[in-house]
């Protein structure tokens, strides 16, 4: 038992304003309050052709639509000089629940990248497409196209429950041990559904207050009343990802809220309920850090949506609404401790949920559902390819977007979006396997993850997009991935199975703190370094270095995977031999083009 010491709950419900009146609470708290269910002036603003950008008002409002008004940030020097204003234009993120799209649905986010975007498809780390640099005045014509295929990017962004995670392949996968697990496809879409805020503000700005249902009909849509948010909605993002052990792909430690299913013959006995995981930070402010998901409850399968709803309304009742860097449910936990919580989804729940259930450590694993595999029961095949960070675009000699699109045309595969930004297109007949597979080896796509096309450090490898559109980054990453990768397989390392993700300020967007090896960026051209996480997600890595140059980063990181493979016992990965090594001896350990 812990002997750090909770607080009193009262205290810190004063303490962080919730019971406070408006004026102490933080701007975007009063915003959200005055905002007649996130509407705003947004309308207005986004239809005045004079204006180039909305206001900061309607950019925080639309971010529950899922847009965030950018710029170019390549161009912001140049344009500064010649007297000209940002290059204005908008992310629009899709919400995509666990990552599951038909043919026809890509087939239109391949239309909308062309017409209202820069042209490419950004898959993200929970399961979403990003489409970048959408004029405002596209905006509508965007969401009618999503709504015309039944997607919306409501909620994908903003202070709700954004894209709930799954297992991509979580339904089909033949994997005897995962028996049972197609109801969690069910259970994501429920989680979904039910989180979605009710105010039909994006219908009503974007699409006169019409949405199409799934037979084409326009459907006039009424006002519901918020009964889960209330007119301040979450205090914060809130994330929910549900899994098995054998299956962490979703990085369950850094949800918010993260279902561990529990299997037993092949009947699913219920969830472990994790509470409080989160991974951003600021660089300096001790007082912000990543933080794992602690195990607070189990709930049998007939309950799990009443423990959800206990997870849900503590974070709605007690995150912290006066300070926005200490607003997401992490520091609750810290603050009240996991007993106190435990108690509270007792009393929400109506004594629904139990201690949580022992798992043993050697169950968790992370498959990335590369290559081909057989699909359960159905005698059809998927095939996981690797998309480089997540990036669908064409390029000079390579026209991989408009590839696979082809590739979508001609087979109509269910489409499925991974949580390493990779895609996997399923429901092939063994008939058009082969035809399949030669059309993708043409188009450069890499199905074959087990003997050399694609090298076995790159698979792992995850990065943020950080510049040129990220308002936040403090430094590259999606662009110096690649070439970091490809130097370490220069140096030899490219058979290694070790997972290196990068991002580009301590947001931590592509879960760097989780991996074997973690790099953040610091200031411009400028990262920390981190080592000792595991493969399988189930601890934090440590800061190893500071300040580290690009150019620096494959020599150092070289250097720490020759010492691993001089030193490491049979089997260790390099994140348990780093742990066990410990980061002051590390310290020591010179870069590649040293003597080491
Ligand atoms: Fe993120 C903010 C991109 C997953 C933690 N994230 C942003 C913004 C919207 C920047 C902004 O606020 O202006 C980035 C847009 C960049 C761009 O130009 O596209 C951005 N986040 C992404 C994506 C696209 C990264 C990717 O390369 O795939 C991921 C989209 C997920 C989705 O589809 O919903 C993405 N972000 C994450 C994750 C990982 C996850 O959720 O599994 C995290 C860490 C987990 C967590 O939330 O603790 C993450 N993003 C953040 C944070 C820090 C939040 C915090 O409370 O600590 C911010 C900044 C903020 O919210 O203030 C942020
Ligand atoms: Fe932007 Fe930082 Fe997220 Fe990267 S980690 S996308 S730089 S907010």
């Amino acid at each position: 038992m812990s002997d750090k010491q909770y607080r009193d709950p009262d205290e810190v419900r004063r303490e962080q304003g919730i019971d406070a009146p408006m004026d102490k609470k933080s701007k975007v708290e009063r915003l959200k309050a005055g905002s007649d269910g996130l509407r705003g002036n947004v309308r207005e603003e986004m239809l005045d052709p004079e204006a180039p950008a909305v206001s900061n008002d309607s950019y925080q409002l639309m971010k529950h639509f899922g847009m965030y008004q950018q710029d170019d940030r390549d161009t912001r020097k140049e344009r500064r000089r010649a007297g000209l204003d940002k290059d204005y234009s908008f992310m629009v993120r899709t919400k995509v629940p666990g990552g599951l799209l038909t043919a026809d649905q890509y087939l239109t986010l391949d239309d909308i990248a062309v017409r209202h975007s820069k042209g490419s498809l950004r898959l993200t780390t929970r399961q979403t497409i990003q489409f970048h640099g959408v004029g405002k005045e596209k905006l509508c014509s965007l969401v009618r196209d999503l709504n015309r295929e039944l997607m919306n990017s409501y909620g994908a962004c903003g202070d709700v429950v954004r894209n709930t995670m799954s297992c991509p392949v979580i339904d089909i996968d033949p994997d005897p041990r995962w028996a049972g697990r197609g109801v969690f496809r069910e259970l994501t879409r429920q989680i979904s559904d039910r989180y979605l805020p009710r105010s039909t503000a994006f219908y009503d700005v974007f699409i006169d207050g019409e949405r199409q249902d799934e037979l084409g009909s326009k459907i006039k849509l009424r006002d519901e009343r918020e009964d889960i948010y209330g007119e301040t909605y979450m205090p914060r993002k809130f994330k929910i990802g549900v899994t098995i052990p054998e299956d962490n792909c979703v990085d369950i430690f850094s949800q918010d809220l993260g279902l561990v299913a529990l299997i037993e013959d092949g009947e699913v006995q219920g969830y472990n309920v994790l509470a409080g995981g989160g991974l951003g930070f600021t660089h300096g402010k001790e007082d912000t850090y990543p933080r794992l998901a602690t195990p607070v409850a189990f709930a049998s399968t007939r309950d799990v949506l009443y423990a959800v709803e206990a997870v849900v309304t503590i974070q709605r009742d007690y995150g912290n609404r006066v300070n926005r860097k200490r607003a997401r449910l992490k520091y609750v936990l810290d603050e009240l401790g996991p007993q106190w919580f435990h108690e509270e989804m007792v009393r929400r729940t109506g004594g629904r949920v139990e201690p949580a259930r022992p798992i043993a450590p050697e169950r968790w694993e992370m498959p990335d559902h590369l290559g081909w595999h057989e699909q359960k029961q159905s005698g059809l095949f998927y095939a996981g390819i690797f998309i480089e960070n997540g990036r669908i675009v064409d390029k000079p000699g390579d026209p991989m977007r408009a590839n696979l699109r082809k590739i979508v045309e001609r087979f109509r595969p269910q489409v499925r979006i991974t949580p390493q930004q990779n895609l996997i297109l399923c429901n092939v007949s063994a008939k058009h396997r082969r035809e399949m597979d030669a059309m993708l080896r043409d188009s450069g796509f890499s199905t074959k993850v087990k003997r050399g096309g694609l090298s076995e450090l790159r698979r792992h490898e995850m990065a943020c997009v950080a510049l040129p559109t990220c308002g936040l980054a403090l430094s590259e990453s999606e662009r110096v991935m690649p070439g970091i990768i490809g130097r370490l397989e220069e140096m030899g390392f490219g058979k290694e199975r070790v997972s290196i993700r990068i991002s580009g300020c301590p947001n931590s967007c592509s879960r760097p703190n989780m991996s074997e090896i973690g790099i953040i960026g610091r200031a411009p051209n400028k990262f920390n370094l981190y080592v000792g996480g595991d493969f399988e997600g189930t601890r934090l890595n440590q800061l190893l270095h500071e300040n580290i140059v690009t150019e620096d980063l494959a020599p150092r990181i070289g250097g720490l995977l020759r010492r691993w493979k001089q030193e490491r016992r049979e089997g260790e990965a390099f994140g348990d031999w780093s742990l066990r090594a410990g980061v002051d001896a590390l310290r020591e350990v010179p870069p590649i083009g040293t003597r080491g």
